[in-house]
């Protein structure tokens, strides 16, 4: 029955068995009819009819038996088929019908060429993306393919190199995130977007970054697996040939090549991971389809550009952090293990050898085209940093050894930027880095580990030169390294600088001042000394000597005993510097509205005498301390914080401080006298104008200062508010009396001292002051009188003898007696001031028709009878001065010297 099958109805029953999936049925009708079905016929019925969702086993045997011809040759013809459903058509319809099947042929629009002729590889293909466009199996893929891997080349290399990656790619790797092309897309992409597409994931989580090697193992490493990856426009096109060297090229891999260099420069970690993980085009996960398959000479040329991408990847990192640094320098050790180079050691080892730089040599490594390299044509052979070999590493090496330390210290630098310092060499960038460094340095450190200093200044160094003058033995060399256009010295004078404001001063004077190589000259240290003398004095908070930034300044200038002696002039400065800012601190003093008074404010100040005004006025009594203001006056002269001190040059005139010394001293009594008259304290006031203005004043050096504060205290009136004296002594007990021949003193210093053309006004006072004193001798010599009148100082009313003790009254009485020559012998005593005034100043008329009288009793006589006044006067002065008058009259012993000795002629 079955023989009498037209071959149309044939053909129609094949169909029927296809569209059924009955492969069993369709199996026995090919060996029935086999004449019929021939191989291609019955592959189109397949290809065509088989339901794509069917199971790859279910139908990969009969392909097989096609593929082998025991089909054919060997047909098992005891299994039978039911051809009922071609039964009832004729075979006219049959053939009809036929024609209208439309079977899909083999090949398709891009069919691999050397599968054109071979009708199993072309329906495997063509199969395997019907399964895939139709039912989405991909993963039923391989059990129909790979049963065939042997049957032809084209074969095993599509299955490998798009089968493969694409089926892990979304099946095992990133089963969540698929390529959402069908497989004949996939084939058909570009070499660019293949490997952006077969790469999206790698790396794009933190969890994916373990596998970034795999991914390039076992996605592009299969991908890889196609001569048309290759440039097929030149001679040799497969690298599987030999012959053709220099001439091929993949431009495939450039794209691999140009991914991982991307990766660098937007995601380091995966560019890290890549070449940690990842030993380049010979290392590739075929999935046991294939073995290796690129000649010597090709993987060579693969591997030449992958060391040199690595080298790029390591420019193109940008990051500034010890793990990035940490990353290149992994990078870097992998090429130099796929290089059969003696690998470099780790950061951490390598900047504790600082090993010396020994490429130097080669000049135009440090250059601007070096800079420019870092940035543009990365991959390009003709760029000489990203050429694999010793150099190229070793230079990396160096610059990422540059860049960790820096970053270390905790200021980040990436490789390129060491690279620019290197390259570029330009002095104020590296001096703004090594501040930066030196800074950060104190900053962060361990500031009392002698060690950490140490390394830091010989990583400074190193950072200078690279190890090249250590290397050579020679300063003379030419010198690299992210520093080379810095001085030694102002290295060395940086690290000084950080030990000291880290209290390192042991460490430092063993390093600059005792140790034979002496880094600094003696002149420089000492300056650098000072400069951080004054600099942890200027930070200071406190004013005390024993806290803070004053005790560091301290510390700091006996650190050096040698450079620094106790004798030199700028230790002897600070030094006074030091006790002005200590003696202020017993003070309350606050200089701007809150804020307390800093030392520094005393080294900046225009007029840091000033400060002594605000000391007086807001510590109450403190002018009762004059001598500790005017020592504190004293040693700012002797630090040198005078205005001409600060703005002129050193002091060439030696008379000058001494000079300052005398004006500070009367500006400073001036203020302490204006301070007690201030606090009604006349008494203490009138004993500074007698015991110091008076003592100090020089008419041939007039100062501002000193008059002011005598005529401010001669013009003083007694109030109630005013301190009474603490005792009188044998001075007037009359309080009046007292206070105006006290004021008249003081008027009488002033005149002395004042300038000319303010004697008038003092005059004025002065002889006001004369008369209320005579007035008052007067009215107690009235009252004296009608008292001696009484003749009973026992009959004095109640009330008076309440108030005046008896015996004051009596000395009292006494003394007045010795007043009444005061007025004159004052006036007497003033006579140089008088002088002086008559030569300058026409206008005394009034004082001298006043005083013509009183000058005649005085003057007038060189003859015998005249000098009776005056020998009572002596007598009163030598009364006084070894009586116990404290403040009375004092005044005469002191002011008039050269009146004494002329009287003694
Ligand atoms: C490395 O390659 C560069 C560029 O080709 C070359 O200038 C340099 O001399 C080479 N270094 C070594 C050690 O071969
Ligand atoms: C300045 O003072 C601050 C805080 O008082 C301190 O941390 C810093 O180290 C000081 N700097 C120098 C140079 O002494
Ligand atoms: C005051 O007199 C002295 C000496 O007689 C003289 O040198 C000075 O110039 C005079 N001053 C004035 C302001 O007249
Ligand atoms: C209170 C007072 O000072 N009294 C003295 C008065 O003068 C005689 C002698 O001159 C002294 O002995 C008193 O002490």
């Amino acid at each position: 029955m079955t023989a009498s099958l037209s071959p149309p109805r044939v053909l129609l029953l094949a169909v029927h068995f296809a569209v059924k999936s009955d492969i069993q049925s369709l199996t026995a009708l090919v060996a029935h009819h086999p004449n019929v079905l021939q191989p291609e016929l019955i592959l189109r019925v397949l290809l065509t009819c088989l339901p794509e969702t069917l199971r790859s086993s279910e139908y990969v045997g009969l392909i097989e038996r096609i593929e082998s011809g025991h089909l054919y040759s060997e047909p098992d013809l005891s299994i039978q088929f039911d051809p009922s459903s071609v039964q009832d058509i004729t075979d006219a319809e049959a053939a009809k019908k036929t024609r209208r099947l439309h079977l899909l042929p083999l090949a398709w629009d891009h069919a691999p060429i050397d599968a054109l002729h071979d009708p199993i590889s072309l329906f495997l293909i063509h199969r395997a993306h019907r399964v895939d466009q139709e039912a989405g199996l991909l993963t039923q893929l391989p059990d129909l393919i790979v049963p065939f891997l042997q049957h032809a080349p084209c074969i095993r290399t599509w299955t490998i190199s798009a089968l493969l990656p694409l089926l892990r790619r979304n099946y095992e790797y990133y089963p969540h995130e698929p390529i959402s092309l069908t497989l004949e897309s996939f084939e058909r992409l570009d070499s660019r977007e293949a490997v952006a597409l077969l790469l999206s994931q790698t790396g794009a989580r933190e969890e994916h970054l373990p596998h970034v090697g795999r991914d390039l193992r076992g996605l592009i490493g299969p991908w890889l697996y196609n001569d048309a990856r290759w440039d097929t426009s030149i001679e040799n096109p497969s690298p599987t040939e030999s012959g053709g060297a220099g001439h091929i090229s993949c431009p495939a891999w450039e794209h691999v090549l140009e991914w991982l260099i991307t990766q660098a420069s937007v995601s380091w970690k995966v560019a890290v991971k890549a070449f940690d993980q990842w030993d380049g085009p010979g290392d590739v996960d075929l999935g046991g389809y294939g073995s290796e398959w690129l000649d010597e000479e090709a993987q060579g040329l693969l591997e030449q550009r992958f060391a040199r991408a690595a080298l790029a990847s390591a420019y193109m990192i940008p990051q500034a952090s010890v793990e990035a640094l940490t990353g290149v320098n992994s990078i870097i050790t992998k090429i130099m293990s796929l290089l059969d180079q003696d690998p470099c050691p780790t950061l951490q080892v390598a900047s504790s050898l600082l090993s010396p730089f020994t490429q130097s040599e080669n000049e135009n490594l440090i250059s601007a085209r070096s800079a420019s390299l870092m940035r543009n044509d990365l991959l390009e052979e003709s760029n000489y940093l990203t050429t694999p070999n010793q150099t190229s590493t070793q230079l990396l090496h160096v610059l990422t050894l540059s860049a960790f330390m820096l970053t270390k210290a905790g200021t980040p630098c990436s490789v390129r930027r060491a690279g620019e310092l290197a390259f570029l060499q330009d002095e104020r960038e590296q001096k703004a880095e090594a501040i930066r460094l030196i800074h950060s340095l104190s900053a962060q450190g361990p500031k009392n580990d002698d060690k950490y200093w140490i390394r830091a200044r010989n990583e400074l160094l190193w950072l200078r030169d690279w190890g090249a003058e250590e290397f050579y033995g020679s300063a003379d060399i030419h010198i690299h390294g992210i520093f080379g256009q810095l001085k030694k010295e102002f290295i060395e004078i940086e690290c000084l600088k950080a030990f000291l404001a880290n209290t390192r001063y042991s460490l430092a004077r063993s390093i600059y001042e005792e140790s034979p190589e002496k880094p600094l000259s003696e002149d420089i240290l000492r300056d650098t000394v000072v400069a951080a003398a004054m600099e942890a004095y200027d930070n200071a908070s406190n004013p005390h000597r024993g806290r803070g930034g004053l005790l560091k300044c301290d510390d700091i200038i006996h650190s050096f005993p040698q450079t620094l002696v106790e004798t030199h002039p700028e230790s002897r400065r600070i030094e006074a510097l030091l006790r002005a800012t200590h003696a202020l601190s017993e003070y309350r003093l606050v200089l701007k509205k809150g804020e307390p008074f800093t030392p520094v404010v005393l080294r900046v100040h225009t007029d840091p005498i000033s400060i002594i005004e605000k000391v007086l006025e807001q510590n109450p009594k403190s002018y009762t301390n004059i001598q500790d203001l005017l020592d504190i006056g004293s040693n700012m002269v002797d630090a040198g914080l005078l205005a001409s001190d600060k703005s002129g040059q050193s002091n060439s005139n030696l008379k000058l401080p001494s000079d300052h010394h005398v004006a500070v001293r009367r500006r400073i009594t001036a203020m302490c006298v204006d301070a007690a008259l201030t606090a009604d304290d006349f008494e203490t006031a009138y004993s500074y104008v007698v015991n110091r203005v008076a003592l100090d004043a020089d008419p041939q050096t007039t100062d501002e200062y000193s008059w002011k504060a005598a005529l401010q205290a001669g013009k003083y009136r007694r109030t109630a508010r005013t301190v009474k004296p603490t005792h009188i002594g044998t001075a007037n007990g009359n309080l009046d009396i007292r206070h105006l021949e006290q004021r008249i003193e003081c008027l009488s210093t002033a005149l002395r001292i004042a300038p000319p053309t303010t004697l008038q006004e003092i005059l004025n006072g002065f002889r006001k002051c004369e008369e209320e004193l005579n007035a008052a001798i007067k009215a107690e010599e009235a009252q004296e009188s009608a008292w001696d009148d009484q003749g009973d100082l026992q009959a004095m009313p109640g009330a008076f003898s309440s108030t005046v003790p008896a015996g004051v009254v009596r000395n009292a009485t006494r003394s007045s007696r010795h007043v009444e020559e005061a007025p004159m012998s004052l006036f007497d005593l003033s006579r140089a001031s008088m002088a002086r005034a008559q030569r300058n100043f026409s206008a005394l008329s009034s004082l001298q028709r006043s005083g013509q009288s009183r000058a005649d009793d005085t003057e007038g006589g060189s003859d015998e009878a005249s000098r009776q006044p005056r020998a009572r006067k002596r007598d009163q002065l030598r009364e006084a001065a070894v009586g116990t008058l404290a403040s009375g009259v004092g005044w005469l012993i002191g002011a008039q010297p050269v009146d004494r000795g002329q009287e003694r002629e």
